[in-house]
């Protein structure tokens, strides 16, 4: 299998390199931001909007589900942020002319960046089966198109719901709660391919599948281990809260295979001072190999149960289950493998050892260097062993906490947005609507599209995201999503997914954040959950990109209506009209969201979810206590002449979407095909710096996928390893490559061959 880049993209791919920088944000940030934000917004357009990003009156930021101090700057966001803003509030429009001028065989061939360029979607667009162009429909024929194709199913079971974390709680409810109607549990959503192995890992052992930190713990611990996680990228406004952490006296570790700008030292753009000095920030680099996280964090245990008086032995014996076997399993832990494995010496692991003894709090933070391997469930599961030891859990300024990616893709879990819900959670959803939900659980984002290519799903369905563009195996899933009868994006912008659709295809266009959205009893608003569990209100405040748009909520009533009809006793209508009627709903259904719409107005910053463990060191989970678990260690091998590649996210880009094509952080100027490896690997491979190469990907039942024309770049990463952006090596992640027990793509551990070649 080969992929290559689309051909029809004017912008030409030519990487220039220069050396990785040692720091991030400061001045450069601020004016790059600008720039960026004038040019799809204009001048006034960007101040009136950027003013209200993330303010108590404003719209949640919809980069990160970093949360905001309670008290805010008067620019509470990020040079990323601020990207992700203009993207959506750009001025640029994609009208029915646009498609009139390039039928669906152009969209296919123009890249992701040149697609998400062309601006916001005005209004709702079909394509009718073997047509060549999307064509204006009104909102009447497209939800009827809808209704035609999920009733003629044999089963609901064959229609999918896919939802991308920017989705509102009211969205995500109502979607759940139409799909459940409806009668199917196939909800797959981001989450599948981002924190689910977090969610595995954390339900089992603590009872709950979020983090349990707040920002007010992480500016008083002792000692912050950063795992598998680049925030100077990805979560700027975290460099705040670890820079205020160090002040306070905190150390740092970062374990990574790469040393990340952000990392090293942070040039706060809030304060003077920062601007010019900066703060360094990582005491400790453990550079580690790709995978070996499981094993450094396993013989870390064992040193510490080798120490004398380094168990919180009072808390292992109130509050946990399992301690027995885990010790049995860590004391096995070896010096030589666990070197093998981590590529660390062992004065490194030595001197993280002293850290952590000399910690009483100490927080774990961690994103997708940790959730996206084979053996992520387990690493992650070693990594609250390690909390659970010396009671890390459940006391301030100590605890779990994985960085969550959409700004609101915790909200929808919380919201019902799951394949596998909890029995009661239908319990409560039936009660309060007089339904059945279905029982059996439905189709992970990875079975979805296994049910695609097997002809078994036949209606995908979209609520925001780029499904074809995020997944794994870009063609086995291009070639699966051709083969439904309709595929519907409620969407924003364009992308790929809009080009690659099944027989008949809808595009709907929706409001995003920053918008207003006005329905029949007034101006809504809607709510969000950040990686702390905290929820608050988000309101736009732009006229709305098109006046043909619907909001999210208001789609989903109509499809529900228009497919349910008189099947249906739920005030669909009502939901749309005035969105605080679906908040007293999720007020009687979810649990934490009593007197919702009251505390809403009580709380302007937004009120905190409850955690068990991390409020009163309870365990919700199946023995009552936290488990520790012993899972053998596992790390990726990696065949003789190969490399081990991860996937990962350039500083211009929000997923799938391409802000530009520099990686200024990491020194590459102008081009996304670059491959990164350590100069000796390269060099033992005969590959100059500069060199093109073809990424081939070598699967264990013998397939091999190929990305052609990536430049090589001699980058410091560990040995053994390599780095090259997603969403261009998708296509060389096997569908069937996944974490054991969440199902998440591995998009972190991709054995590949380096062949020489050209510029694709
Ligand atoms: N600007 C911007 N912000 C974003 C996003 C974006 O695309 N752009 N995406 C959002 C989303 S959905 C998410 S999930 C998050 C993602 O946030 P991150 O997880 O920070 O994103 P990645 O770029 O995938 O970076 C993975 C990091 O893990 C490291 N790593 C890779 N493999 C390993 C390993 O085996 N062990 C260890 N210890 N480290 C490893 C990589 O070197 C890299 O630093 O960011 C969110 N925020
Ligand atoms: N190889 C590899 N693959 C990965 C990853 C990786 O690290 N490596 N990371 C994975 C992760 S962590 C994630 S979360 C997924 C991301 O998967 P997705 O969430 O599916 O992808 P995005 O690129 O975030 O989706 C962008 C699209 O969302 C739409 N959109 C934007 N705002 C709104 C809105 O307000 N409403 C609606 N309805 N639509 C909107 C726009 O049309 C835009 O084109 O990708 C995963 N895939
Ligand atoms: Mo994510």
């Amino acid at each position: 299998m080969v992929s290559k880049p689309p051909a029809g993209d004017p912008v030409q791919d030519a990487p220039q390199v220069a050396p990785p920088q040692h720091a991030a944000a400061g001045l450069p940030a601020v004016g790059h931001t600008l720039k960026i934000a004038q040019a799809q917004m204009g001048v006034r357009r960007t101040a009136r909007t950027l003013l209200k990003v993330n303010q108590k009156d404003g719209f949640d930021c919809p980069g990160c589900a970093w949360p905001e101090a309670d008290k805010r700057h008067v620019a509470e966001f990020c040079e990323n942020g601020a990207k992700a803003v203009a993207e959506e509030a750009t001025l640029r429009r994609v009208t029915p002319d646009f498609f009139a001028a390039h039928p669906l065989s152009d969209l296919a061939n123009r890249s992701g960046y040149w697609l998400g360029q062309q601006g916001r979607i005005t209004q709702p667009m079909y394509l009718p089966e073997g047509a060549e162009r999307y064509e204006a429909v009104t909102w009447e024929r497209a939800f009827a198109v809808i209704a035609e194709e999920l009733r003629a199913l044999s089963s609901p079971d064959e229609a999918l719901f896919y939802t991308s974390g920017r989705t509102s709680n009211e969205a995500a409810f109502l979607l759940q709660l139409f799909a459940r109607e409806f009668g199917t549990n196939n909800l797959p959503d981001c989450s599948n391919m981002c924190h689910e192995s977090s969610g595995s890992a954390l339900n089992e052992t603590i009872g709950i599948g979020k983090g349990s930190v707040s920002l007010e713990d992480l500016h008083q611990a002792d000692l912050i281990i950063v795992a598998g996680q680049n925030p100077g990228t990805n979560h700027p406004r975290m460099l705040s809260a670890l820079e205020k952490a160090k002040a306070a006296g905190a150390r740092i570790i970062s374990v990574n295979p790469l040393p990340e700008a952000g990392l090293e030292k942070f040039k706060n753009p809030q304060t003077p001072q920062g601007m010019l000095k900066g703060a360094s920030l990582t005491d400790l680099f453990l550079q580690i190999r790709i995978g070996g996280d499981q094993a450094l964090f396993r013989l870390l245990n064992k040193l510490i149960l080798d120490t004398e008086g380094a168990v919180d032995e009072e808390f292992v014996r109130e509050h946990t289950h399992g301690y027995e076997e885990f010790t049995a399993a860590a004391r096995a832990a070896d010096w030589d493998e666990t070197l093998a494995a981590t590529g660390l010496t062992r004065g490194e692991i030595e001197r993280a050892l002293e850290m952590v003894l000399a910690s009483q709090r100490t927080i774990v933070c961690w994103a997708m260097g940790l959730t996206q391997h084979k053996h992520s469930v387990p690493t992650i599961r070693e990594v609250v062993n390690f909390l659970l030891l010396r009671g890390n859990i459940g006391r301030p300024g100590a605890g779990v906490c994985p960085v969550r990616g959409h700004s609101n893709v915790q909200g929808d879990r919380t919201m019902g947005i799951f394949e596998r819900p909890a029995p009661a959670f239908l319990d409560a959803l039936d009660k309060e609507f007089g339904i059945v939900s279905p029982r059996h659980h439905g189709l992970d984002v990875v079975r979805s599209i296994q049910a695609l290519r097997d002809g078994e799903a036949k209606v995908f369905f979209a609520m925001g995201g780029n499904f074809v563009g995020a997944t794994p195996d870009t063609e086995v899933t291009e070639a699966a999503m051709r083969r439904a009868r309709l595929t519907v994006h409620v969407s924003t912008k364009l992308n790929r997914s809009h080009a690659v659709t099944g027989r008949r295809a809808l595009i709907l266009p929706t409001l995003g954040r920053t918008d207003k959205d006005v329905q029949a009893s007034g101006k809504q608003f809607v709510t969000v959950e950040d990686s702390m569990g905290l929820v608050h209100a988000s309101r736009g405040n732009l006229p709305p990109a098109s006046p043909h748009l619907l909001s999210e909520p208001a789609i989903v009533a109509r499809m529900a209506r228009a497919v349910l009809g008189a099947r249906s006793a739920t005030p669909w209508e009502e939901f749309e009209k005035d969105y605080a009627t679906i908040r007293d709903r999720i007020a009687r259904v979810v649990p934490g969201f009593d007197d919702f719409n009251a505390r809403l107005a009580a709380n302007p910053g937004g009120f905190a979810l409850p955690h068990a463990p991390r409020d009163e060191r309870r365990f919700p989970t199946a023995t009552g206590k936290a488990n520790f678990t012993a899972a053998p260690v596992e790390y990726p091998e990696v065949p003789e002449g190969r490399l081990l590649l991860q996937t990962l996210r350039s500083h211009d880009q929000y997923n799938t979407t391409i802000y530009g094509l520099d990686d200024r952080y990491r020194g590459i100027k102008g081009g996304r095909r670059v491959v990164l490896v350590h100069p000796q690997d390269a060099a033992a491979l005969g590959l100059a710096d500069g060199a093109y190469t073809d990424l081939v990907s070598e699967w264990k039942d013998g397939s091999e996928r190929r990305a052609p024309g990536f430049r090589v770049v001699y980058y410091p990463t560990a040995r053994g390893c390599a780095a090259a952006y997603y969403p261009e090596t998708n296509v060389l992640v096997p569908l069937e490559s996944t974490a054991d027990v969440s199902n998440t793509p591995a998009s972190k551990s991709v054995v590949v061959r380096l062949e020489q070649s050209q510029p694709a």
